[in-house]
């Protein structure tokens, strides 16, 4: 083998930096040793041809980089359909929540539950983001609140993240809710997450990030700064769920404090969007949950990317406000909520997502020496897959090099 060839693609969504996808038409892609080695338009070099050359022929057909899904709940236990009909007569989130439901109930179903099945519903949902195009996936705790909980929940994804051909990016989320045991007591689940788990999580190695629900009724910003504070003290990258549902200047908390990423942003403010730019904060936007939640409202991805934010798209998979884990159908929320363009939004769910979970040196682009993480639609081109909704247009998934999913099949 010199090196396996994709030919023939009838698009190449390259998402390389500045304007645009990266769109080559009738490209071809080398890869060697887990790495793009060539990627260009027009016929592979005849050189790069060996005797055990694979080559996969993309005729009629899409490429782009892996998909990043750089926001979600992946661990959890149980399921909250039996929420509909509240949904259904209109009661808020928020108010859901209140009533000790909503987060608060799936963190008794996942205190619930064994590790054994905690990893096995994980799986099954990492198996379906990689059948629909996902690569690398973040994956928050924040079900199980109290030390065993999360501690076991952030040790199903390092084990899934070592076993499962999809990478997982962890997040330690104690800052989800405040759980029923501190109610009342904000300030000592605070210390608590601070004090007791971080150092913990930090020595074992089991999160790069931390997250905070900024959120009313949840963590104030002033509670939420302390918290990103400590984490950042203690090492950790910051993540931020700003102005999902109320405006308290999350957008503006996350440019002061550096965060990488925050999330949400439907009640953002120009100011903070301003911050966010100023500071090169990832805007990690989630459309599923707009729809799901039945807001009426998305997030101002327009003015976000005419004022310099980079724009990261993701499904926020989680029992509760977006229970889906496939990107596809969060493509067309992006572009029918949100008025997003298709190479926007590739773009947005691969090197703004990268950029989102602070991968781009290794991946979200079609580049030479980057990983071969490599997805390939049997779509003519880009428009097609977020016109045609609500399907897997998913043909081909390579993973690190390797073929993880063929003909729409898993394989590995
Ligand atoms: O379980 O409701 N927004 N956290 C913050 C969520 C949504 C997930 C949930
Ligand atoms: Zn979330």
């Amino acid at each position: 083998m010199k090196a396996d060839l994709i030919i023939n693609a009838s698009i190449i969504a390259a998402c390389t930096e500045g304007e645009g996808a990266g769109v080559i038409e009738n490209g071809y892609l080398a890869i060697k040793d887990g790495r793009i080695i060539a990627v260009g338009e027009g016929n592979a070099p005849r050189e790069m041809e060996g005797p055990e050359t694979k080559v996969i022929d993309a005729a009629g057909k899409t490429v782009t980089p892996g998909l990043i899904d750089a926001h979600t709940h992946l661990v959890h236990g149980g399921s909250r359909e039996k929420e509909l009909p509240l949904k259904l007569k209109g009661v808020p989130y928020l108010e859901i929540l209140k009533m000790g439901g909503g987060i608060l109930s799936t963190v008794r179903n996942t205190r619930g539950a064994s590790k054994e099945e905690l990893k096995a519903k994980a799986e099954k949902s990492l198996n379906e983001m990689l059948l629909h195009g996902t690569t690398t996936v973040e994956a928050k705790s924040g079900y199980g609140l109290d030390f065993d909980t999360e501690i076991k929940c952030l040790e199903v994804a390092s084990e899934l993240n070592a076993s499962h051909p999809v990478d997982i990016v962890s997040t330690y989320m104690g800052a989800h809710a405040i759980p029923e045991e501190f109610k009342g007591n904000t300030q000592g689940y605070i210390d608590f997450i601070c004090e007791n788990v971080m150092p913990f999580v930090k020595k074992s190695n089991l999160a790069e990030f931390i997250d905070v629900f900024c959120e009313e009724g949840v963590f104030s910003p002033e509670e939420s700064e302390v918290i990103m504070q400590k984490g950042k003290e203690q090492g950790f990258k910051l993540k931020i769920h700003a102005d999902e549902i109320i405006p308290l200047q999350g957008a503006e908390l996350a440019g002061k404090m550096g965060a990488v990423s925050a999330e949400h942003l439907l009640a953002a403010s120009d100011e903070g969007i301003a911050a966010m730019a100023e500071a090169g904060v990832t805007a990690v936007l989630l459309p599923g949950t707009s729809f799901y939640l039945m807001l009426g409202k998305y997030a101002q991805a327009r003015k976000m990317m005419e004022k310099g934010v980079r724009v990261a798209i993701a499904t926020d998979y989680n029992p509760g406000t977006c229970p889906t884990e496939n990107l596809q159908s969060i493509m067309t929320f992006a572009c029918y909520g949100m008025k997003m363009t298709p190479e926007e939004i590739i773009k947005g769910m691969t090197l703004n997502a990268a950029y989102g979970v602070d991968r781009a040196g290794e991946i979200g682009s079609l580049e030479v020496g980057k990983k071969a993480d490599i997805v390939i639609f049997d779509a003519p081109n880009l428009e097609y897959i977020v016109y045609h909704f609500g399907i897997n247009h998913v043909h081909t998934v390579i993973k690190d090099g390797k073929t993880v999913v063929e003909n729409g099949r898993i394989n590995i």
